[in-house]
């Protein structure tokens, strides 16, 4: 979503984008129709309640469901309409992916890609299910996340923090236990934004230009950036929400060959995909391509109550423009995702309002004359979340480096602490709107993927409670007064943020433009500075990604560092227990961190600057993050999944198991089942269906679905053909060959191999250990894949010294396949070819491997890439 003040400025230019056009390669074949919902098991019965209900919806009462209400018309961020006849509710959509905005007395728990940074299952899992509460408390039937789009192709792209981490299969768990755990709230889940939105900048289509094209191609958008949403859809979640970039040419909300054909069809995707905050430029060409709900409801100028759909799409139903198939879907599919998450069955109304902190205010905020009432209720709905972002904040410390055993600390060295970043904001930490500013404790970074502060435990504090000898100097500049006493350590704390595009910080209007891939406020001149003065330095680094760690890292003083990522509220003691050696640190890096940026290929640099339509081709393919630096032959400063740990850990023995005898392609899914919308009458209502009832109280500019009686009847009796898309049908498709279950052919997610692993602890300190597996795919298959790739991971309990944990990493079919463009599955392109498996503790520390040919593993190995 993004800030209104920008928003009011973008006037469309509604056409699908014709600037300058994506290279000619790049092209969205036109599919239709949508598929309707219904078919598959999990969804039955949510289906057959809903068909009996939307059976019973008049025409302007279906419609009134699948559009918002408008922008500041009602108290969430998007209100949809209700139908009260039938008494069924407005719904509340909320973000964010990290806790309730826009509210109090809620938990800003640490955002993505710190949970990512855990590596811990259980914890992605906790965090979901306590935003799953949270947004339940406040009333919210859609919480507004997990963000796996972006998924970290571009170092500098400013949302990348919002999700779990540059790969997909770290993207991908989080966002299933992530969902699992909000919807085992009855909380409908959406995971976002759909697709290649890896940039800020020139994302929205404007009057000048339309939002930048992501040219991806087939088998790298299967492999790379769709898996995470195949994992999400996979694990249920209810709703999806388009992302306002273009990909080949065509915009994300109604691009049919992206929603019809492979979210819906061969995902097999039976919930609702809505628009991001105005990202939808059409009324008629995005039903037809597949968009099922309009988010906030107005067409591109908001504020005039003037909508795409709810009375237009009302007005395109009536002569004949949508399709009553089309649009039953659309509701049932609303209404179904309703019924699946068990919201009939007595969910709370919204308690809070988005638009005023006060107990009373405007029900209405953007209706000119607005009645006013109750606004805030203030339920506190925080329970005991504190602790599970503390957990997570704390176990997603990860440290790169500890020379000598610098860390942990004891409590009697005298410390020099550095860095605005030890102590909140003392402007109080939710002084910047939407977190706006880089000030003080960097917890998250800015946008609409944020939530107000209930408190901000910072690390000074939490440091002044662990030693008494503690002096601090909080300015990022080095100060000449710095004082120097024998055994001194020196804190240092940097940081590098970054956030949505309607807000410009420091110069960077949501990616690093301006800062580059160094640490913010001259960070580097404060380490080196510190370095300089003190023989024992300790960087602690607050960042949204990666940063550039060249200039500082092999001083001879600069003995540690760790990486804190954002902590979200609980900042200091997540920090201070693995500072003093409460816990050993046991996060390791989603990312790789490169010595320099032009390590990577220019494809992966922002885009942009330029007339027409900004094109952001994939060229580099499948080779992104440590999949290119391997293709390369370039090492990284850190790995990806690099992170030390005070205990130390070793392999034991390791055993490989083959699952389900594997085949080139899986098993053919079984034809599809009759949906319950089979029942429906598609023909097309009467006029009547639509007309205003008299004597309504209308809210001015508020949107409604029904029309003026002569409008409806006008519309009912023209005769004028929908000039349709090319390539546009009304007829069924077959199946796409790559679909059957949710998430794709559900035997993509059977066991191909366990590998089975002793993690013991051998050091003197207690301490988690993560376990991660990387596949290798058999040379010459015909299919180029990259040198390793992360597949499954697995955290060990705390493990005392002496302790050992058996855990188990599995690698499902799909793990072992590559998307075949031409036969649309995912196939395993050597069947009885030897799938190497690497353990290990990061993309360049691999320790030992099985092998699926001879099922045997080694230990005391040195994997590929060295
Ligand atoms: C985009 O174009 C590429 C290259 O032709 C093609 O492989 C891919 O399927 C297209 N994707 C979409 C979503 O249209
Ligand atoms: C549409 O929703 C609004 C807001 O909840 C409600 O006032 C109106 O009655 C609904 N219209 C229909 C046709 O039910
Ligand atoms: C606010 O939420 C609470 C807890 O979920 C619920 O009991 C209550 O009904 C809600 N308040 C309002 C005014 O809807
Ligand atoms: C039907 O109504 C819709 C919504 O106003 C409009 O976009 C469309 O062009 C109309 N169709 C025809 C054939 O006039
Ligand atoms: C693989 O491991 C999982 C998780 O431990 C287990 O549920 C499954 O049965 C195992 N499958 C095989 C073939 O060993
Ligand atoms: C427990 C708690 O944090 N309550 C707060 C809820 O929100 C109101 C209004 O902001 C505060 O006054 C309460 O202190």
């Amino acid at each position: 979503m993004a800030h209104l003040s920008k928003l009011i400025l973008l006037l469309c230019m509604c056409d699908g984008g014709d600037g300058k056009a994506a290279p000619s390669e790049y092209t969205s074949p036109p599919w239709y129709p949508t598929p309707v919902a219904g078919w598959l098991d999990e969804w039955g019965e949510a289906y057959a309640k809903a068909a009996k209900l939307v059976s019973r919806m008049t025409l302007a009462e279906k419609t009134n469901i699948t559009s918002g209400t408008g922008i500041l018309m009602g108290r969430c961020v998007g209100n949809t309409g209700s139908v009260p006849r039938l008494s069924f509710p407005q719904l509340c959509l909320q973000d964010s992916a990290l806790g309730v905005r826009y509210t109090d007395n809620v938990t800003a728990f640490p955002p993505g890609i710190t949970v990512g940074a855990t590596f811990n299952k259980q914890l992605m899992y906790a965090r979901g299910a306590a935003l799953g509460k949270e947004f339940r408390g406040k009333g919210i039937n859609f919480h507004l996340g997990p963000s796996v789009g972006p998924l970290g192709r571009k170092l500098r792209g400013g949302r990348g923090w919002e999700g779990f981490g540059a790969d997909p299969v770290l993207q991908g768990v989080g966002a299933a236990e992530t969902i699992r755990g909000v919807q085992s709230q009855g909380v409908i889940a959406t995971i976002k934004h759909l697709i290649g939105n890896e940039q800020e900048m020139y994302r929205q289509y404007n009057p000048l230009q339309p939002g930048y094209s992501a040219n991806i191609d087939d088998r790298t958008l299967h492999e790379l950036y769709l898996w995470p949403f195949a994992d999400g859809i996979h694990a249920g979640v209810g709703a999806v929400m388009a992302a306002y970039n273009a990909v080949n040419g065509s915009a994300c909300t109604q691009n049919s060959y992206l929603i019809n054909r492979i979210l819906k069809d061969e995902l097999g995707f039976q919930g609702l995909i809505m628009s991001d905050w105005l990202a939808q430029i059409s009324g008629v060409a995005a039903a037809l391509a597949g968009l099922d709900m309009s988010m906030p409801g107005d067409a591109s100028i908001p504020l005039i109550g003037e909508p795409w759909w709810a009375s237009h799409l009302t007005e395109a139903a009536l002569n004949d423009s949508v399709p009553m198939e089309r649009l039953n879907d659309m509701t049932t599919r609303v209404v179904a995702a309703w019924y699946q998450m068990n919201q009939d069955k007595g969910f709370p109304e919204p308690n809070f309002s988005s638009w005023t902190k006060s107990a009373k205010g405007l029900l209405y905020p953007g209706a000119l004359i607005s009645p006013s009432g109750t606004a805030n209720e203030f339920v506190n709905v925080q329970e005991d979340h504190a602790d599970v972002a503390r957990d997570i904040a704390m176990e997603a410390v990860t440290l790169l480096k500890n020379e000598d055993n610098l860390l942990p600390l004891d409590s009697i060295t005298p410390l020099k602490i550095f860095g605005s970043g030890a102590s909140k904001n003392p402007a109080g930490p939710n002084s910047c709107p939407d977190r706006g500013c880089n000030k003080g404790t960097l917890g998250m970074g800015w946008g609409s993927g944020t939530a107000e502060y209930p408190h901000m435990d910072d690390p000074i504090s939490a440091i002044r409670e662990r030693s008494s000898h503690v002096t601090s100097y909080l300015t990022d500049i080095f100060p000449l007064t710095a004082v120097a006493e024998k055994g001194d350590v020196a804190l240092v704390f940097i940081s590098a943020d970054s956030g949505e595009n309607y807000i410009t910080v420091e110069g960077n209007a949501g990616d690093r433009n301006v800062a580059g891939l160094h640490a913010w406020h001259d960070g580097d001149a404060l380490v080196k500075a510190a370095a300089n003065k003190y023989e024992k330095v300790v960087v602690i680094v607050h960042t949204v990604g990666p940063i550039l760690v060249e200039e500082w890292i092999d001083l001879p003083s600069v003995k540690s560092v760790l990486f804190a990522h954002l902590p979200g509220q609980e900042a200091g003691q997540s920090l201070a227990k693995v500072l003093f050696g409460d816990e050993s640190p046991s996060g390791h890096l989603p990312y790789s961190i490169p010595k320099s940026e032009d390590d990577y290929p220019k494809s992966v640099g922002l885009v942009g600057f330029e007339l027409g339509q900004a094109q952001d081709t994939y060229s580099e393919g499948l080779y992104i993050d440590y999949r290119y630096l391997n293709h390369k032959g370039i090492a990284p400063r850190y790995p990806f999944g690099h992170g030390l740990s005070y205990a130390n850990f070793e392999l034991g023995e390791a055993t490989i198991v083959a699952g389900v005898s594997l085949s080139s392609a899986p098993p053919d899914a079984p034809p599809r089942k009759e949906t319950a919308q089979s029942t429906y009458d598609k023909s097309r209502p009467p006029a009547s269906e639509a007309y205003e009832p008299a004597g309504f109280a209308k809210i001015w500019r508020y949107i409604y679905s029904w029309l003026s009686r002569a409008d409806a009847d006008k519309a009912r009796a023209s005769t004028s053909r929908y000039p349709y898309p090319e390539g546009y049908s009304s007829v069924a498709k077959t199946a796409a060959p790559g679909g059957g279950g949710q998430g794709g052919n559900a035997a993509l997610w059977d066991t191909a191999f366990n590998v089975s692993v002793t993690v013991s602890n051998s050091g003197s300190k207690a301490g988690k250990a993560v376990v991660q597996a990387y596949v290798q795919f058999p040379a010459n298959t015909g299919f180029e894949t990259a040198m390793i790739q992360l597949r499954d991971f697995a955290k060990t309990a705390r493990l005392g010294a002496g302790q050992s944990e058996r855990v188990t990493v599995t690698l499902s079919r799909r793990d072992v396949s590559v998307w075949d463009v031409r036969q649309q599955k995912w196939i395993v392109p050597a069947v009885g070819g030897e799938y190497r498996v690497w353990i290990g503790e990061s993309a360049g520390r691999l320790k030992m491997v099985c092998s699926s040919a001879s099922l045997s593993c080694r230990g005391g190995v040195t994997g590929p890439a060295g």
